[in-house]
C-alpha cells in the first residue's frame, strides 16, 4: 500500500488505498474451464440472442482497455490494461431493444450482478480475457470476465457465462446481501445499512 503522488490522489476514491499487487477475492470456489463444454450467451430483450463457444466468442472483434478498479474491501489498483471484447460489441451484435434498461451479468456457480444500460453502454466496459498482457489468472475470472472500472469491482462478474438483458432490475449476489445498488466508488456506494 502507498500514499499516491499529489498529481494522482484525485484518481484514489474516498476511504480506498492503493496496493500494487492484485488481491483476489471470490466467494466458493475457482471453477474449472473446459474449453469444449464453454458458451457465453446474450438473452432476454435483444432483436438477435446469440450463444458463443471459446473459439467463436475468441473470433470476436477486440479492443484494449487502461483502467483504474476498485474494490470495496478498500483496495485500488491503477493502470490496470484489459484485453477482450468491448460491451459496444456485444450491443453491435446482439441489438438490445429499447426496453432493455438492465443487463444482468452470470457467472459460474449463480455468481450475478446488476447494471443500468447505461453504465454498461460506455467505452471502458469490455468482457476481457487478457490483464496486463496475460491470459487472466484461473483466480482473476479465465477464461472471461467482465470489467466496470467506474463501479465497485464486485460489479465485475468473473467466469463469465452470460448476459441477460432485462426491462426490470434484478439485485445480483451482492447486492442481495445489500450492497450498493448503484456502487460508483467516487460516490462512496458500498453498503445500503
Ligand atoms: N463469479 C464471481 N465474480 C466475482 C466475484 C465472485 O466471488 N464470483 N467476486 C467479485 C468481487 S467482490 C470482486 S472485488 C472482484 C474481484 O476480482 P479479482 O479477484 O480479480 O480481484 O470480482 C468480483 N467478481
Ligand atoms: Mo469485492
Amino acid at each position: 500500500m502507498r500514499k499516491p503522488p499529489p498529481e494522482l490522489a484525485h484518481r484514489v476514491p474516498p476511504g480506498q488505498v492503493l496496493t500494487e499487487k492484485w488481491p483476489v477475492l471470490t466467494y466458493g470456489q475457482t471453477p474449472r474451464f473446459d474449453p469444449k463444454r464453454w458458451s457465453f450467451r446474450c438473452f432476454g430483450l435483444v432483436e438477435a440472442e446469440v450463444t458463443w463457444t471459446w473459439e467463436e466468442f475468441r473470433a470476436l472483434p477486440r479492443a484494449e482497455v487502461r483502467c483504474d478498479i476498485h474494490c470495496v474491501t478498500r483496495w485500488s489498483r491503477f493502470d490496470m490494461t484489459f484485453r477482450g471484447v468491448p460491451f459496444s460489441e456485444i450491443v453491435r451484435l446482439t441489438r438490445p431493444l429499447p426496453e432493455a434498461a438492465h443487463v444482468i451479468s452470470h457467472g459460474e456457480q449463480g455468481y450475478t450482478a446488476n447494471l443500468p444500460f447505461g453504465v454498461m453502454h460506455d467505452d471502458d466496459v469490455m468482457l476481457a480475457y487478457e490483464a496486463d498482457g496475460e491470459p487472466l489468472a484461473l483466480e482473476h475470472g479465465y477464461p472471461l470476465r467482465l470489467v466496470v472500472p467506474k463501479r465497485y469491482f464486485w460489479k465485475s462478474t468473473k467466469w463469465l457465462r452470460g448476459l441477460e438483458f432485462s426491462a426490470t432490475d434484478k439485485p445480483g449476489f451482492w447486492e442481495g446481501y445489500g450492497y450498493h445498488n448503484n456502487a460508483d466508488p467516487f460516490l462512496e456506494e458500498r453498503t445500503v445499512f
